[in-house]
């Protein structure tokens, strides 16, 4: 089904080709072959084939190139408790989330994950939506308290059935499993017994968790993520207490929560390297926090590089190099974490692959003469969002994320596991979701991670986020990033206008 419009939009009678004189477009597309060395009369492009034509039209220019490589992988990514439903089936035990969301007043008219998308039972027909937007790859997680309903202990068989029947589905229709093992549903007896991730133990029941997956799945998949966007549920979830487990910890305890996060994702690289079969990817799904260079100068992007290093200390940085930097050790002065020289090696084991999950940008920065070397610029109070106000609009956020990445770490193997847009996404009379804005979005940005693959940055792959509407966590069901439209109460999905356009630059391989 295409929710383009089959008619002619201008409403003029069609031209025939053939039969034109040489106009203004033969003249450029004349002047464009000479350029490049070719010499041809106007009347010979006007004369020919309109296929020919559209060939002579088609030359590629570094200039105008708009391609990303051969073999480059577009995706789509979930993740286990915004879409799956099926919260008290086959022996699932409660995360956290299902705490937190059947509190009253936490989630945006309080909803929940009790039902989601139900992909639980509709994952067949899901897999459908992927194949037909021609995506080739599928990033989803698992839920740990499905496995292990108690975290730890006895392995839940139906659990694992699960998904080894959706993988199986996915490789039946040449779409590549990406798991990601931990998307913030902490099985709630860990919060209960180690208060989550304010303890150690949680990160070693973590990598007991990943190992057993890894060796349970690695035979058919081939890239695992350990945690995602350890910033959001670290931050959102132990420190302003608006996400799963609404807590507001003082600042020492949340350094130490933090750091126990990273040294999760460290045992669990451990841990994936040591259970899986040999050739297992694994890297992790960091919201990296981008500094944007305000005016593209030399001395702006060298502070922007320095700024990105920096905000990220904590997170990204430290599991790439190793160790908290100075700037980060003496701004957390007497909260900072309390660590070991083991753990900083285990926290950067190396990565096969970094995925980024790239929406805004932190900040807009220029160089200073300052200690930093940088300065922030503040964003214009009117600067355009989505309908998620967190969410500032700036595509060539995901060109520097991807440059700094590389630049700073030399990482060889990049995804963009996340980048999405949140609009109102409103029904026409026709049935139709005409999203042109996501559309404008994805342009804009997927152009920006062009100009990145055409430099050389090594972005393999690029996962929208969503594919259907789903659970936007405190924001319940009203925030939509589906390429699919959900309708909540059929369960019915509808494609939206950008679902086309997804499928089409899937298909070209290029930006349209
Ligand atoms: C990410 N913020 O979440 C998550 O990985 C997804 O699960 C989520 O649905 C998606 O982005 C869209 O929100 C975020 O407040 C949630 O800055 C909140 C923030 C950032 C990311």
């Amino acid at each position: 089904m295409s929710n383009m419009k089959k008619n002619n939009p201008t409403g003029k009678p069609a031209m025939n080709n053939e039969t034109q004189v040489p106009g203004r477009r033969d003249f450029m597309k004349t002047a464009a072959l000479t350029a490049l060395g070719i010499t041809v009369s106007p009347f010979v492009i006007s004369s020919c084939s309109p296929k020919a034509e559209e060939k002579a039209a088609k030359i590629i220019t570094p200039e105008n190139d708009r391609s990303f490589p051969p073999g480059f992988l577009w995706g789509t990514a979930t993740a286990s408790y915004q879409v799956e439903g099926a919260a008290k089936e086959d022996g699932r035990g409660m995360s956290i989330w299902d705490t937190f969301s059947h509190t009253p007043g936490k989630i945006l008219n309080n909803d929940n994950g009790d039902i989601a998308c139900d992909f639980y039972h509709k994952y067949k027909e899901d897999i459908q939506l992927i194949k037909s937007l021609n995506a080739k790859a599928y990033r989803f997680s698992i839920s740990w308290s499905r496995i292990f309903p108690d975290g730890t202990g006895t392995p839940n068989q139906k659990g694992l059935d699960f998904y080894n029947r959706m993988i199986d589905e996915l490789l039946a229709n040449g779409i590549a499993p990406f798991a990601t093992l931990y998307h913030w549903d902490l099985p709630q007896a860990l919060q209960d017994k180690y208060k989550g991730w304010q303890s150690k133990d949680t990160a070693k029941a973590f990598a007991d968790y990943a190992g057993f997956m890894a060796d349970k799945l690695s035979d058919r998949v081939n890239h695992f993520f350990t945690l995602n966007e350890l910033w959001t549920f670290i931050q959102l979830g132990y420190g302003d207490g608006v996400f799963a487990p609404g807590l507001k910890l003082p600042p020492a305890e949340l350094y130490q929560a933090r750091h126990h996060a990273v040294l999760a994702h460290g045992l669990a690289v451990e841990a994936i390297r040591a259970k899986g079969k040999t050739g297992t990817k694994v890297g992790l799904a960091d919201n990296l926090k981008v500094a944007v260079p305000v005016i593209e100068t030399p001395e702006n992007i060298k502070a922007a590089a320095t700024a990105t290093r920096e905000i990220n200390a904590g997170y990204i940085t430290v599991i790439m190099e190793g160790k908290y930097t100075d700037a980060f050790l003496k701004k957390a002065g007497a909260d900072a974490p309390k660590f070991t020289a083991e753990e900083l090696k285990t926290i950067s084991s190396p990565l096969d692959f970094c995925g980024i999950n790239i929406y805004n940008p932190e900040c807009y920065v220029q160089a200073s003469s300052n200690e930093e070397g940088y300065e922030k610029i503040p964003f214009a109070k009117s600067h355009p969002t989505s309908t998620s106000k967190w969410e500032l609009l700036a595509p060539e956020t995901l060109y520097w994320g991807a440059t700094h990445v590389k630049k700073l770490w030399d990482v060889k193997e990049i995804y963009v596991t996340e980048n999405g847009y949140s609009s109102t996404d409103e029904l026409t009379a026709d049935n139709h979701i005409y999203d042109t804005d996501r559309v404008m979005f994805l342009r804009g940005y997927l152009s920006q991670l062009q100009r990145a693959t055409a430099e050389g940055i090594p972005v393999k792959g690029y996962f929208y986020w969503s594919l259907v509407d789903n659970f936007e966590w405190a924001s319940g069901y009203g925030t939509r990033f589906g390429l699919y439209y959900m309708d909540y109460k059929s369960l019915q999905r509808i494609p939206k206008l950008s679902a086309d356009y997804f499928k089409a630059i899937a298909q070209h391989n290029s930006v349209l």
